[in-house]
Parts: structure tokens; sequence; C-alpha cells
């Protein structure tokens, strides 16, 4: 049961699927299209605040256009700020497994380089390989009353610097073409921001954690100390009764709440052809719980590469 009732009118009970306690509910017998009614989104999107993750399957009458006119029903479309979109498409990107870079194997929250990084995601499954490619969301909402109370004051007061200047080099399973592709095109512009490790979500008002892989640093905790910590909250947030694993079939949309939520993409599938494509929806600045907003420290152009005579 939803927490106001208002999906139970419009999306009846029976078509809500949970597929695990804390997160994830697949949404059954609805054609997803930018024309669907309001009450129809306010529903989704109710569904969408309380399992942080929902998924449809059976999408594939979706183009391009439809999914993104979809999506924005919730909000405004968010440019990424270095890749540019799908031609005809004002956010949509394509991540295909042939391209370098496009394999989201780390555990991230979308875009936390940017001070409104996007608040909603929405994936559609275009080419999947018959075994493997699924992809697991996190709630860092749970993540975060995981915490002992004595380590939620602590998380409370920490603030954290994300940037897109990640260092690309040690990224386990990726080429050194894929290394390359993404320090050069990922990082076009290199952004610094600062948020609380501890959002409010602006819509719930709940506490969620606020990490992921483009952190680089706590502000005022000397490298070493901070790599502990991170790893310590961030490993709640893998917790893996905090997670949620979709298996996809073609034509399947996933859709994340991604202020309260992280994501690992699988990269379990070999040299398999998989593509996705994702629409996203811009969000608000970050809050902490004493009312401070995240701020963008740096952002300037990387000088090109000079020229090998
Ligand atoms: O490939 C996937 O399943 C997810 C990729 C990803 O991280 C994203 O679309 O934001
Ligand atoms: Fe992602």
């Amino acid at each position: 049961m939803s927490a106001t009732g208002l999906s139970d009118n419009v999306i009846p009970r029976a078509d809500i699927v949970k597929r695990a306690a804390r997160i994830g509910a697949e949404i059954r017998n609805i054609k997803l299209s930018g024309d669907l009614p309001d009450q129809t989104i306010a529903a989704i999107n109710e569904l969408l605040l309380e399992n942080k993750v929902i998924f449809f399957r059976d999408q594939g009458h979706l183009d391009d256009a439809e999914q993104e006119r979809f999506a924005l029903r919730f909000g405004s479309p968010a440019c990424h700020p270095t890749l540019g979109a799908i031609k005809g498409t004002a956010s949509i990107i394509e991540l295909d497994s042939v391209r370098a870079g496009s394999r989201a194997d780390l555990w991230h929250t979308d875009g936390t380089f940017v001070d409104g990084y996007p608040k909603i995601a929405v994936l559609r499954g275009v080419v999947m390989p018959p075994f493997g490619g699924d992809t697991v969301w996190s709630n860092t909402v749970t993540a975060y009353l995981d915490l002992a109370p004595p380590l939620q004051r602590l998380a409370d007061k920490l603030w954290a610097v994300h940037s897109n200047a990640f260092d690309y080099a040690i990224m386990p399973r990726a080429s050194e073409l894929d290394k390359k592709h993404l320090d050069e095109v990922f990082t076009k512009t290199i952004y610094q921001t600062e948020h609380p490790v501890v959002r409010v979500h602006p819509e719930t008002g709940e506490r969620t954690l606020l990490l992921g892989a483009l952190v680089q640093r706590f502000v005022g905790i000397p490298k070493y100390d901070g790599q502990k910590l991170f790893d310590l909250f961030q490993s709640h947030i893998t917790a893996l009764e905090n997670t949620v694993r979709w298996s996809w079939k073609e034509g399947d949309v996933a859709m994340w709440d991604n202020r309260a939520t992280q994501h690992y993409a699988v990269n379990d599938y070999g040299d398999q052809h998989r593509v996705v494509r994702r629409a996203t929806v811009a969000g608000e600045v970050p809050v902490s719980i004493d009312g401070q907003s995240s701020v963008t420290r740096i952002k300037t152009a990387k000088e090109p590469a000079p020229e090998v005579a």
C-alpha cells in the first residue's frame, strides 16, 4: 500500500509487484507514453518515491522521442554537462557496449559532480545480451537508517567533494581505450562540487546518504582517513539487503529516484552486445539537514592535449 493511497486508485494494487522489501517494484499493465493522464503520472511519482526504483516490462513501443516525452512529464530535461544528447532529443544518452566507456560498473549516483544533479532517470533496454548485463540499485535512505546513531551524527556533519575528474586509471575492468576515452570526453570540463553527505530528500523529507564513485574526498579530512570513512558508509549502501537486481529483457524500462539511490551496471556479459538509452530529469540543488545548499566550487574547461609532432 502506498503512503497516501493515491496510486491505489489509479494503478491497481495487483499491478504493483514488489521485488525486494526495501527497494524496487515492478509495475504491470501500463503502457508508458508522454500522454498518460496527470493522475497516472502522479501515481507513478508516488510509487517511485516509495520504491526508489520501478520497473516496467514490455515497453517496446517506445522510441527515443516517446521515452523522453514520458520522462519530461516529471520535470525538465537534464542535459549531460559533457556528453552530447542523441540527435533530436534534449537529454537522451546512449550506452552501447561496443563503445569505449559505456560500462557503468561502479557504484554511483548519476552526475553528482554538479550541484543540481538529475533527480530522475528513465532507462530503456534497447539491445540486451542473452545472459549477464543486469543492473543493481541500492536504497540510500535505508543505508542511512542502518547506521548506528553515533555514525549517523558523524555523517550528518560531513561534506564531500564530488568531481568528474575521476581517476579512470583505477577502473579494474576498463581497457586502456576506455580509460583514454573517459578521460577525454567525460572530463572535457572539470567540475568540483561540495555536497552534504546526508541530503534531505526534497519530496519525502527522508535523509539519504549522498556518496558514490565521484567522491574525491571529504572536506577537512585527510585522504587516508577519508577513504576509510567512505568505505564504511558506502558498505552500508551496497549491503545486499539494501539492493535490488534487475535482469533485463529488451523493451524494459527502469526508472529511478537519483536522489535516493546508487546503481551499478554489472559487467559480466563479455563481448556480447548491450545497448541502453537514458533520459534524465533535472534535479534540485541538495540541502543538508541544517539547511545548507551544495555548491559547485570549480568549473574549468580542460586544456586540449598538446599535439604530438
Ligand atoms: O547500463 C546500465 O544498466 C546503467 C548505466 C548507468 O549507470 C546509467 O544509465 O546511468
Ligand atoms: Fe548511472
